[in-house]
């Protein structure tokens, strides 16, 4: 990664908001608190839950609106979810897409609890022509140029998938504010952008919603003249965790010699991950990765972990790439976008193999 690739002071502004996940934090299987990555558009709305509700209503039989307490006197479950934000990898593209400018770290995985969605459109009941659901955040901000609340509809089949959630807890807490407090939707398998935070409205609606965030950001187009395709499901990514010691400025990797165990995480919103491979050689040669188990159900990170033989030499460039049911594979190189979405190139992590106490990486700086 080089210095100068030009990131402005509103991209530093929103990156300091938004935070991303440490990748070292791919060790732990369920994100340790403070770690998931963030994403927010405009200000994290303060809820107040004695007054707040989640009204129900658009074209259904029955509108009506719930105090948190009532929601969470509904069956509810558990769905741990890997959450990845549609914008990771952006920084990487050229031309600059200037906006949040994620490296790879906008992910995280986090056990939701909640009561389906599908419960709740069942009590309202709905009108045999309604397509779609629409979900309604607290928070408001202007995009595009014009004033909006944040707003993502979903079609009435994927609403009504069984894991789709009305969180009101994350990792057996309440909903930390930044998270989405008291109740977001979670939707399994989905870009981030889908699960919206701070929930107060969910409609009903006969006609597909056309709102900002449905119709003009996140789709696949090359100019603003395109319409382009809706980003919809995680495509599959894996990523390792840096091994070795890191510089403290560029953040280069510094590995001793001997074995050393590569180990990282997998996932895909489209089909389940079958296969991991690595490469220690910048993509000359690629070995199977050994994939640990799917304990956490489908729509988690798989593990994965690789034994590398590393000799003291010129600098390695290591990578991973993920594979999922469906023969989805992650590329070498990226294809742009004017959103700057989808990013899931494989991620080059170049390391010296050498003997920490001795060698040092260019020259050393304090911080
Ligand atoms: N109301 C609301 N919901 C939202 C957002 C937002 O700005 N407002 N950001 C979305 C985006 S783009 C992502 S990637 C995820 C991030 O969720 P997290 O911050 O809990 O990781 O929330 C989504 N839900
Ligand atoms: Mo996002």
């Amino acid at each position: 990664m080089a210095h100068d690739e030009g990131i402005n002071l509103w991209e530093l502004q929103l990156a300091a908001r938004n935070h991303g996940m440490p990748l070292e934090a791919l060790r732990h299987a369920i994100t340790p608190p403070g770690l998931h990555y963030l994403l927010i558009h405009y200000d994290v709305p303060v809820v107040d839950v004695e007054t707040w509700k989640l009204a129900v209503d658009g074209a259904v039989a029955r509108p009506f609106a719930l105090t948190l307490d009532e929601l969470r006197a509904r069956p509810s479950e558990d769905v741990v979810v890997t959450m990845e934000c549609a914008g990771n990898g952006r920084a990487l593209l050229e031309p600059h897409v200037v906006s949040q400018p994620w490296l790879r770290d906008a992910v995280g995985t986090a056990r939701w609890r909640g009561v389906p969605l599908r419960v709740v459109l069942d009590e309202a009941g709905g009108a045999d022509d309604a397509v779609e659901v629409l979900f309604t955040g607290l928070d408001r901000g202007i995009e595009g140029g014009s004033a909006q609340d944040y707003q993502r509809s979903l079609s009435l089949d994927e609403a009504r998938r069984d894991e789709v959630l009305l969180a009101y807890e994350m990792n057996g807490a309440p909903l930390p504010a930044q998270h989405g407090f008291p109740v977001r939707l979670v939707v399994p398998g989905w870009y981030g952008m889908t699960s919206v935070k701070w929930l107060g409205r969910i409609t009903l609606l006969l006609e597909p919603f056309g709102g900002y965030q449905q119709s003009a950001a996140y789709r696949r187009r090359r100019s603003e003249e395109e319409t382009g395709e809706p980003v919809t499901r995680i495509l599959p990514r894996s990523l390792m965790v840096p091994p070795g010691i890191p510089e403290f400025l560029t953040r280069e990797r510094m590995v001793e010699p001997g074995t050393c165990v590569l180990k990282g995480r997998a996932w895909s919103g489209l089909a389940p991950v079958v296969r991991v491979e690595v490469t220690v050689d910048g993509g000359g040669t690629w070995s199977d990765a050994e994939l640990g188990d799917e304990g956490l159900g489908r729509w988690a990170w798989r593990p994965w972990r690789f034994d590398w033989e590393a000799r003291a030499g010129p600098p390695r460039r290591l990578g991973s790439r993920a594979t999922d049911a469906d023969g989805n594979v992650q590329p070498d190189e990226p294809a742009w976008n004017l959103g700057g979405y989808e990013n899931n190139a494989v991620q080059w992590l170049d390391v010296t193999v050498a003997w920490s106490k001795r060698a040092a990486l260019g020259s050393s700086r304090t911080g």
